[in-house]
């Protein structure tokens, strides 16, 4: 009937995060979960599946511990593919505890991290990308990254691969065919125009590469990005932070210098989880300064610098009353090749001065909203935040990089009019690959298709 689990043990492990809450949550999945539930769990009415039952638990010894809503699944209509039994009790980490080393005791093994979601991709109920999507959904930090990721959970990005692959997959059936009937008595057979081949290749290809420019999109949205505030002392690096934090994180003076270490703090913009990060003021770039740094600042600076070096995006704020010196605009220069917005602060004080960049004020709030709205245009790729159907791992990039590679090749191939036998290697490397995002193609996948797509034998 259904195909039975690859496993045979029984696991368990406390499915809710750990420390005091309302409630907690043991769950057992494999062949015996239903067993073991039963020996410890206790109500008037049998399990059922799908259906949460009132009772209570006891451990070891058989001494009532707890109240319980007991909720069973039968293999397969469960998160696993297998029987499944979860197990509600208040959120208390002993009461939790003494449930799990019971149910060891009944037979159940300590499951190994993740391996709830393992099973699940093993029994076929999730392809590897959505086995990544629980994850992505469990570690999310904004909503925008749960859209993504339960997007990516409910299939989007396999449904994305779809097509690609069925047209992939065509012509690989047509070119076996070819090849079998070319080398056989049936010469006659119609071989694969070369115009067809041609167009199959354009259109996968023309798939995959749309799909690759959502990378950076999705990984944005899933990694999140480093902006880091730069410029010389005193223009107000700070101010800005606290602004754009929301609350008073950083310290503040008239003094230059005041900032002597890096400080990061997260923030989300437009979804995108951003850390924040202000630094000590580059105090080379301002010549007036007189006194000397000490130790504690030129350690500071040396930080700023790496902050500087890792930033995804650099917020260069300057003074808007005076113009750029040198060393700011040597500074400036260094930045053109890297994602930088150049903001004059202090407008308040500079009412009448036209300014080349964003003019804001940290003091009054002035044209913040410009200035984020500026830091999301900048983050966010041509592609719109909104398309779901983003790759957002390095892996699926990688995979989908490899087989644009492949069919490159193959396209080549096709236009040098070389073999088919070699035509084919490049396909199945791009099958290969995109087989490693939504899970393995059969021979008979491909058989089938060369059996349905012609009508051979009669
Ligand atoms: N009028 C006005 N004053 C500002 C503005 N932004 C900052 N200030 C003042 O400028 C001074 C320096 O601000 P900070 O935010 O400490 O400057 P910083 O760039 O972090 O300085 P360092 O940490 O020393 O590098 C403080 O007195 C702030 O109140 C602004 O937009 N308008
Ligand atoms: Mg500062």
């Amino acid at each position: 009937m259904f195909p039975p689990s690859l496993y045979i043990d029984t696991i368990v492990a406390i499915s809710t995060p750990s420390g005091r809450g309302g409630i907690g949550i043991v769950r057992l999945s494999g062949p015996d979960a239903w067993k073991i539930a039963r020996e410890i769990f206790c109500a008037k009415k049998e399990l059922q599946h799908a259906t949460a039952i009132y009772g209570h638990v006891t451990d070891i010894k058989e001494v009532r511990l707890d109240e319980a809503v007991a909720t069973a699944f039968t293999s397969p209509r469960s998160y696993t593919g297998e029987d499944v039994v979860e197990l509600a009790t208040h959120g208390a980490p002993v009461i939790l505890n003494a449930l799990l080393e019971t149910a060891i005791a009944r037979g159940a093994r300590l499951a190994e991290p993740g391996e709830f979601t393992q099973r699940a991709f093993a029994n076929g109920r999730m392809d590897l990308t959505q086995a990544e999507a629980v994850h992505d959904l469990i570690a999310a930090r904004t909503l925008e990254q749960v859209h993504q990721a339960s997007a990516q959970l409910s299939g989007s990005l396999s449904r994305e691969l779809r097509q690609p692959k069925e047209t992939l997959l065509r012509l690989v059936a047509l070119l076996e065919a070819g090849m079998d009937f070319a080398s056989g008595e049936l010469d006659d057979v119609e071989v694969v125009s070369p115009e067809l081949i041609r167009g199959e290749i354009l259109s996968t290809l023309s798939h995959l590469t749309s799909l690759a420019e959502t990378f950076r999109t999705g990984s944005l949205l899933r990694n999140g990005a480093a902006i880091a505030l730069v410029g010389r002392p005193n223009v107000g690096k700070s101010s800005l932070f606290n602004r754009l934090l929301q609350r008073d994180r950083a310290i503040v003076t008239p003094i230059a210098g005041t900032t002597r270490d890096t400080l990061e703090e997260d923030i989300s913009l437009a979804g995108i989880p951003i850390r924040l990060v202000d630094t000590a003021g580059l105090r080379h770039l301002d010549e007036t300064l007189e006194q000397a740094p000490d130790t504690v600042e030129v350690i500071g600076i040396e930080r700023t610098r790496e902050a500087l070096a890792e930033a995804d995006l650099v917020i260069f704020v300057h003074d808007a009353r005076e113009d750029l010196n040198v060393a700011e605009r040597q500074l400036l220069e260094q930045l053109q090749l890297r994602p930088h917005l150049l903001v004059a602060n202090k407008s308040d004080l500079a009412a009448d001065r036209p300014s080349a960049s964003l003019s804001v004020s940290a003091l009054t709030g002035e044209n913040l909203p410009a200035l984020q709205q500026e830091l999301r245009t900048k983050l966010q790729s041509d592609t719109a935040l909104s398309e779901v159907a983003a790759l957002t791992t390095p892996r699926q990039n990688e995979a989908i990089r490899q087989a644009i590679e492949a069919l490159e090749l193959a396209l080549t191939a096709n236009q040098n009019a070389l073999p088919h036998e070699v035509l084919l290697m490049d396909l199945h490397r791009a099958r290969l690959a995109l087989d490693s995002l939504t899970g393995a193609t059969t021979p008979d996948d491909i058989l089938g298709r060369i059996f349905s797509t012609f009508c051979i034998g009669k």
